[in-house]
């Protein structure tokens, strides 16, 4: 959706109760900063906010067990995030915080707007109380035992062993975690939004981007699990939320209202209105109006978040909002999925992560490696993994092998045949393309592809494609590579100079290229290609723009007689024994009994339609003779009876069976997959397996004696 001219960015607000890990970046921070990196190389004006939460039972109950307040957790979290954000390079144009006055403020007027429309219903309810702490005790401040599971540690709101959603009185045998004491039943009075009465405009606005009769976004354009997750929530009906609470540590309820004695709002309306405050501030900084990012048409709100906050932004928040009158609704909320660490959640409390300030410590000079990773395997529609390996291997193999490795070819090339200053050139000399050797193009053409993958960048970023993007952007520089190597100028050199002065022209134009299309992804890197390139480092201020302006003229990004600068490795490798270090001392750090996973899931692949589905050939059949393939440990070469014909397989199960005990077996069989030659044996199909990892395989067989054989399977 390109005809916005403005964007309100949000990434969000993290809880000042712990550093931030791996998977804070990777779920809402890397996405919104290359959205709005890329949005500014593009000349839009974007304001991008976020902020530290800085209320809420999560920062008192940290308080309480690290014994000392929550104002000293959260100035200390606040200063800890700015600068890792800073180092990692998250381009904020504000980083606020909720305890700042100006947030109070905006948070209260919210309240007393609402309040004075009449919006809220007041409801009387017992809730749990501490009497030696004089206290209510909200839900995390419960535990008791799971009233589903019996686990003995289940909190007020969830139990995390089962996964339940419980309220404080599901509890059996709840205490207080004050005091340990059995807390008291008592009445107290909370103002609720209706969302129940919401229920109608949510749905027409989520499933066809209309409020008020009027067109706001394409739901076609968000992500499926996001609707997926409001729908469901809809459907089981929504019911009136408090939107107070009990409590010391937090936004007062405005004083004028009766009864707002000891009342606090509660934590989600206090903290998405961080992202107007933050506004606010940014506004007032910079001698800006801020209304002009929230209420204005032309502006689009997008929302960068976890999965488990997606409710929150797309239900709450919007009730919040439209309730208040005037806001602008988010037109997206690309909410990415969780990404997991060496085949385990990431948890603080097992202190299973790895943590971002850490990182900057132990591996310096290594921030776009850790962005890489992090976006190649961006959770952006289902969990991802993340182990020390892959990092290392995407650093090494794709980073210095790919990227630093084209751009090092091209600077030591231009040095030496030209003492680093670009030849003037014969863009009519026909050399080879990157596509293919011996397929001769023109220069103007090979500008013309150039254009295209750059456009594919584009688009898979105005898709919160941010992975694709990345992918297009390898593929760019590997294309950069085969057009040297299908040149060869080293020993064009001696042949035909003048052809080789168009290849590097061509070759330099990629790497200028890069230098605008790495920004949003490797700022560093980009700044590094600057320096390579002579060129100043980039200001985000439309240079994208004026580069594909440039291109779809024909015109170089880079013209003859520029001179450039000595060639330095963009990327270096990273050896086993800094990987070997880090996965040491994650294992050392991990405050769990539970075994470490030897067999890591792997993560699910691509999601496929139900036509590629019905593609696959199913059938049912019975293992007539089995034997191992001889020189191999793993292999039995199978004779199978389909019912109305027999078939030879090979399959890797020699580890996991003994030939002679499975004869007689009922397998299911990939009947239509394409044969292949296994050690010289036809394979007529593939025995469909499940599969445990190392050596752990079972059949996945019909029941016995109920299938015939050759049965389809659909
Ligand atoms: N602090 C929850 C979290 O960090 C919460 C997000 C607030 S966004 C307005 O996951
Ligand atoms: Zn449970």
């Amino acid at each position: 959706m390109s005809q916005f001219n403005k964007y309100l960015i949000t990434a969000a607000l993290p809880y000042a109760n712990g550093p931030l890990h791996i998977g804070h970046l990777a779920g809402a921070y890397l996405s919104s900063d290359i959205y709005a990196r890329f949005l500014r190389l593009q000349g839009k004006e974007v304001v991008f906010v976020c902020g530290s939460d800085e209320h809420g039972a999560a920062i008192t109950i940290k308080a309480l067990k690290d014994g000392t307040t929550p104002k000293a957790i959260v100035d200390k979290y606040h200063e800890l995030f700015k600068d890792t954000f800073q180092k990692i390079g998250i381009s904020f144009d504000i980083y606020h915080r909720t305890s700042d006055p100006l947030h109070h403020e905006t948070s209260q007027e919210f309240f007393s707007t609402l309040y004075d429309q009449g919006v809220f219903e007041t409801r009387e309810t017992e809730q749990y109380y501490d009497p030696t702490a004089q206290q209510f005790l909200a839900d995390r401040y419960i535990q008791g035992t799971c009233p589903n599971c019996d686990y003995t540690e289940a909190y007020g709101d969830q139990c995390e062993s089962c996964g339940s959603t419980l309220s404080p009185t599901d509890l059996i045998n709840p205490i207080s975690k004050i005091t340990g004491d059995k807390p008291v039943k008592k009445s107290t009075t909370h103002w609720y939004l209706p969302l129940n009465k919401d229920e109608e405009w949510l749905k027409e606005w989520l499933e066809q981007g209309v409020v008020d009769g009027k067109k706001t976004h394409y739901p076609e354009d968000w992500k499926n699990h996001v609707i997926g997750q409001c729908k469901s929530w809809i459907e089981s009906g929504l019911h009136p939320r408090a939107m107070t609470r009990d409590l010391d540590w937090g936004v007062d309820v405005p004083q004028q209202i009766e009864g707002s004695e000891g009342k606090k709002l509660y934590v989600w309306l206090d903290a998405p209105i961080g992202y107007i405050s933050a506004t606010k501030q940014w506004a007032a900084d910079n001698n800006k109006n801020w209304e002009d990012y929230w209420k204005s048409d032309d502006t689009a709100l997008v929302h960068f978040i976890g999965k488990d906050n997606i409710v929150f932004h797309c239900v709450i928040f919007p009730s919040i909002l439209k309730a208040h009158g005037g806001y602008n609704l988010p037109v997206n909320v690309p909410a990415n999925q969780f990404m997991n660490l060496e085949g385990r959640k990431i948890s603080t409390s097992k202190n299973w992560a790895v943590w971002v300030h850490e990182y900057l410590q132990d591996l310096p000079g290594r921030e776009d490696a850790l962005r890489y990773c992090m976006i190649k395997y961006m959770p952006e529609l289902k969990d991802s993994e993340f182990t020390w390996k892959t990092f290392q291997e995407a650093n090494n193999n794709e980073l210095v092998n790919n990227i630093g490795n084209f751009v090092n070819r091209v600077i030591v090339l231009i040095n030496k045949y030209y003492q680093g200053v670009m030849p003037e050139y014969d863009p009519w000399a026909m050399i080879d393309g990157p596509q293919g050797e011996d397929e001769l193009t023109s220069y103007e053409g090979e500008l013309i592809h150039l254009f295209d993958k750059l456009d594919s960048v584009h688009k898979s970023i105005y898709q919160y494609d941010f992975r694709g993007g990345l992918k297009h952007l390898m593929e760019l520089s590997s294309l950069g590579n085969q057009l040297l190597q299908n040149n060869a100028p080293w020993k064009l050199i001696k042949e035909d100079e003048e052809a080789v002065k168009t290849v590097m022209t061509l070759a330099i134009q990629y790497v200028a290229a890069l230098r605008v299309a790495l920004r949003p992804y490797l700022p560093i890197a980009s700044d590094n290609l600057s320096n390579l390139l002579n060129l100043p480092p980039l200001t985000d201020a439309g240079e994208w723009t004026d580069m594909m302006n440039a291109l779809a003229e024909g015109e170089d990004i880079i013209k003859p007689g520029h001179q450039i600068a000595e060639a330095a490795h963009l990327f270096t490798r990273i050896e086993d024994d800094v990987i070997t270090a880090q996965v040491d001392k994650l294992n050392a750090s991990i405050l769990t009994d539970e075994p470490t996973p030897t067999n890591a899931y792997s993560p699910l692949k691509e999601e496929i339609n139900f036509d590629d589905f019905v593609k696959l050939d199913l059938r049912t059949a019975t293992v007539i003779s089995a034997e191992k393939v001889k020189k191999t440990s793993k292999l039995l070469k199978l004779e199978l009876d389909l019912g109305f014909e027999k078939r030879t397989v090979v399959s890797g199960i020699a580890k996991a069976y003994d030939p002679e005990k499975i004869i007689g077996k009922k397998v299911t069989l990939l009947a239509n997959l394409a044969p292949r030659k296994i050690k010289g044996i036809e394979s007529q199909g593939m025995i469909l397996m499940a599969d445990g990892g190392e050596d752990d395989l079972c059949f996945i067989s019909p029941e016995e004696n109920t299938w015939s054989d050759g049965m389809t399977i659909s």
